[in-house]
């Protein structure tokens, strides 16, 4: 029985592809492309699961979504101990840490920042087009922006303690974390004054494993240099 990624071009799918190649589980990819309009994933991922949102993992029987569920089952499966801290250590309670907030809390800001973006630059009847770009530009430089700077100085200043999220080891809780950061560097830009962040995604870009991910995932722009 094979492991299947429901894989969702330009999306979160691309580090589950990530961690199977650190892990050396075979697998196979099912592509899904994002409507180049609405960005949207295509209808039929809902068929795979209700909410049709990448990445869904199927092994055998087992449908399963969100990435931070998916990781900490592969891991937890097929993993024998490796990028996971061992149980009862500082390392792991970080390593837990790290997993959830990527999606709950650094997501968030990133997201809206995507969508005020759009809401900005889009289309609107033109007597409304002022007001609408007004609200937007307000939105973003009172809540997005300061929220976002806010997150990455704290994730800039975490780095600078230890070389990977948890610890001195890279574990999946860098994994879960690197789609934030590409988020960040692609949405937000990242300059020089946030160097240990630079590096993190230097150094995680050149592993072998991400490239052989990238290679089967295809379309990644948020990993271009
Ligand atoms: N928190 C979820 C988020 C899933 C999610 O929003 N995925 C995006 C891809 S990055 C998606 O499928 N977007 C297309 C859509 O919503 O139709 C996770 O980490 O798995």
């Amino acid at each position: 029985m094979m492991i299947v990624v429901h894989h969702l071009n330009e999306s979160r799918s691309q580090r589950v592809l990530w961690l199977l190649e650190e892990l050396g589980i075979a697998y196979d990819i099912k592509r899904y492309q994002r409507d180049p309009k609405t960005m949207l994933a295509p209808a039929s991922l809902r068929a795979v699961h209700p909410l049709g949102k990448s990445p869904v993992v199927s092994d055998g029987e087992l449908v399963l979504a969100e990435s931070g569920a998916i990781v900490e089952y592969l891991v937890e499966r097929y993993g024998n101990g490796r990028l996971i801290p061992p149980p009862g250590t500082e390392e792991r309670l970080r390593y837990r840490y790290w997993l959830h907030y990527a999606e709950g809390s650094a997501m968030p800001p990133l997201l809206l920042k995507l969508v005020f973006d759009r809401v900005e630059s889009g289309p609107a009847p033109f007597f409304l087009r002022p007001l609408v770009r007004a609200i937007a530009s307000q939105v973003k430089s009172a809540f997005i922006e300061p929220q976002l700077e806010l997150h990455l100085d704290y994730l800039e200043s975490e780095l600078g303690k230890s070389a990977w999220f948890a610890g001195p080891e890279l574990t999946a809780a860098d994994i879960q974390m690197s789609f934030p950061i590409e988020a960040a560097r692609s949405r937000a830009g990242l300059a020089a004054d946030r160097p240990y962040l630079l590096a993190f995604l230097e150094r995680i870009h050149a592993r072998p494993a991400y490239r052989r991910a990238l290679e089967r995932g295809g379309e990644y722009a948020l990993a271009r240099d």
